[in-house]
């Protein structure tokens, strides 16, 4: 018998945790480790709303089938995307059916339960297997999203583990706490690929974000065709910050996201970032600047400096050119104006421009979004601003933010000391800005959205954002390591009842999410503050 085998098991998770701390690596307390077992349906991030544990669990076994409405081609489809992420792993068929029994991975749609709402579910989970009812494909889609979260970490990986792939007993009630629970990318400082946005999509699917705002125009690049003003992307999108290729999206391009971002149940928010933000536009075309001039294309990190011509008429048949052909082809409701640093615009001007810009939004039938500068003109009837102050932004700053929700502006929190995945978590933190300050994971979660801006309506709250600002990465793994596992947090704020919020159950639920994310290929900063389990 090797000296190994002799130590005795009482004494083996000792050395682990001795182990890690000798690697630096966080250990998890034995406390935390036994709540995460003890309370398997509740492990999940977002925090189900409603969770009663008990009876027999379900293995998938070789023999399993995932059974579909026979009517019902989103289920099927919805069918189709599990197996694929189970098959891998474990090796299984699973075989997609119409034909109903009580056994297996059963999927269910149009339940007559209103209180599931559009997005929500209910997982029923005992001997013969795991039933998933919704009223609506989205409900099931993130029913599934619990479903994989029930499972092993492991049931992530590409390649064959050993399994056993088993989910506890009990019922998972769930619904969410608001409808806007969004990611944002800025494709503009820095280009990202189809591919590198599809790879974000289905990271954010996994925590049940619904939005991706797509910030796709900015002082560095303008990223996405438009087809009456075909200079803004081979020149105004030639280019990045540091001076890179840039790259833009043809449509189809954007089509292509807009599908892959539909058959995650993600609606896609696009933003054209006017009338500052707007040098790469400014660039391309000589007859947008007041003078007639064009300025050369911009490669730094200042913001600011940049504006549309107000008093000229060409500014806004640009407009509604830009906001036609993308509000054509984009099927979400909203299209994003930014507004934010309009430092060069005189207020006036910044006003007028606003006007006009939102009327054309309304034209063709979408609801504007911007930036909660917009408060400081006039928010059209239905305008959701987003908010993006500090805890230290100056009251009047946030109460001109809470008069505008008093009054039927909607909000969508964004808060920069909180929700900004590209703020560094603490001063060591290689990527990333820190104008808002550090936002550790644990501020980047404690903060409550239905009370966070004093004077707003609770009503007015349509949900939150985590924008990922990209003047400091453009690869998937850096990304990866700005928004994991902040971005969990702020899906769950947006996702959870405010009864769950509670840092020391959710750090041991997001520890457990360590080994999901890696099995996954997630490159997460491992945050001190999380007990995370050796790997
Ligand atoms: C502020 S917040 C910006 C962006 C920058 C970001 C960097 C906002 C609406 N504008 O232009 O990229 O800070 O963190």
């Amino acid at each position: 018998m090797s000296q190994r085998r002799r130590i005795p098991r009482l004494f083996a998770p000792l050395l682990l945790v001795a182990a890690a701390g000798a690697t630096g690596v966080a250990a998890v307390p034995a406390a935390a480790e036994q709540a995460v077992r003890a309370r398997p349906l509740g492990q999940v991030i977002p925090a189900p709303a409603s969770v009663s544990e008990g009876g027999p669990s379900y293995a998938l076994t070789g023999r399993t089938r995932i059974r579909v409405d026979e009517d019902s081609r989103e289920a099927r489809r919805i069918g189709a995307y599990l197996a694929d992420i189970l098959r891998p792993s474990t090796g299984f068929e699973l075989p997609v059916t119409a034909r109903d029994a009580k056994d297996g991975i059963r999927l269910r749609l149009g339940s007559g339960d209103t209180s599931l709402g559009d997005e929500g579910y209910r997982l029923e989970s005992g001997r013969h297997g795991v039933t998933i009812t919704a009223r609506k494909a989205a409900g099931l889609f993130h029913g599934v999203q619990t479903l994989r979260q029930l499972l092993p970490a492991s049931v992530e990986k590409d390649t064959r583990q050993p399994g056993p792939w088993t989910v506890a007993g009990g019922t998972i009630e769930d619904a969410p706490r608001y409808g806007y629970r969004g990611a944002m990318l800025d494709v503009s400082r820095h280009f990202f690929s189809v591919d590198k946005v599809k790879t974000y999509i289905d990271q954010m699917a996994l925590y049940k974000v619904n939005k991706l705002h797509l910030h796709l125009s900015d002082d560095q690049g303008w990223r996405i065709a438009i087809d009456s003003w075909p200079r803004l992307t081979t020149y105004g999108g030639s280019t990045q910050v540091g001076g890179g290729p840039g790259g833009y999206y043809t449509k189809a391009d954007y089509r292509e996201i807009l599908r892959y971002a539909a058959s995650r149940h993600l609606e896609v928010v696009p933003e054209i970032d006017l009338p500052g933000h707007t040098n790469a536009a400014l660039a391309s075309y000589a007859e947008l600047n007041c003078d007639g001039v064009a300025p050369p294309l911009y490669t730094g990190t200042k913001v600011g400096f940049s504006s549309l011509c107000v008093p000229k008429d060409i500014t806004y048949e640009f407009v509604d050119d830009v906001v036609r052909e993308i509000a054509e082809m984009t099927p979400g409701k909203y299209i994003h104006l930014g507004g934010d640093e309009a430092h060069s615009t005189p207020h006036k001007d910044y006003v007028a421009f606003m006007d006009r810009a939102q009327a054309i939004v309304g034209e063709y039938g979408k609801t504007v979004m911007g930036w909660h500068q917009l408060t400081g003109g006039n928010p059209v009837e239905g305008a959701v601003a987003q908010y993006w102050g500090l805890d230290k932004t100056s009251a009047t700053e946030k109460a001109q933010v809470a008069d505008a929700a008093k009054n039927g502006t909607k909000l969508v929190l964004s808060p920069a000391d909180r929700a900004y995945l590209d703020m560094k978590y603490d001063k060591s933190t290689p990527l990333g800005l820190a104008w808002a300050g550090y936002v550790e994971v644990q501020r980047s979660y404690d903060w409550d959205p239905g009370t966070y801006l004093p004077g707003a309506p609770a009503e007015s709250v349509l949900g939150v954002e985590a924008p990922m600002w990209s003047e400091t990465v453009w690869t998937n793994d850096q990304v990866e390591y700005m928004a994991f596992p902040r971005l969990p947090g702020i899906a769950e704020l947006g996702w959870s009842p405010a009864a769950t919020h509670d840092w020391d159950t959710y750090k041991v639920r997001l520890a457990a999410q360590g080994p999901r994310m890696s099995a996954l290929g997630i490159d997460y900063y491992r945050s001190a503050q999380v007990p995370w389990p050796a790997e």
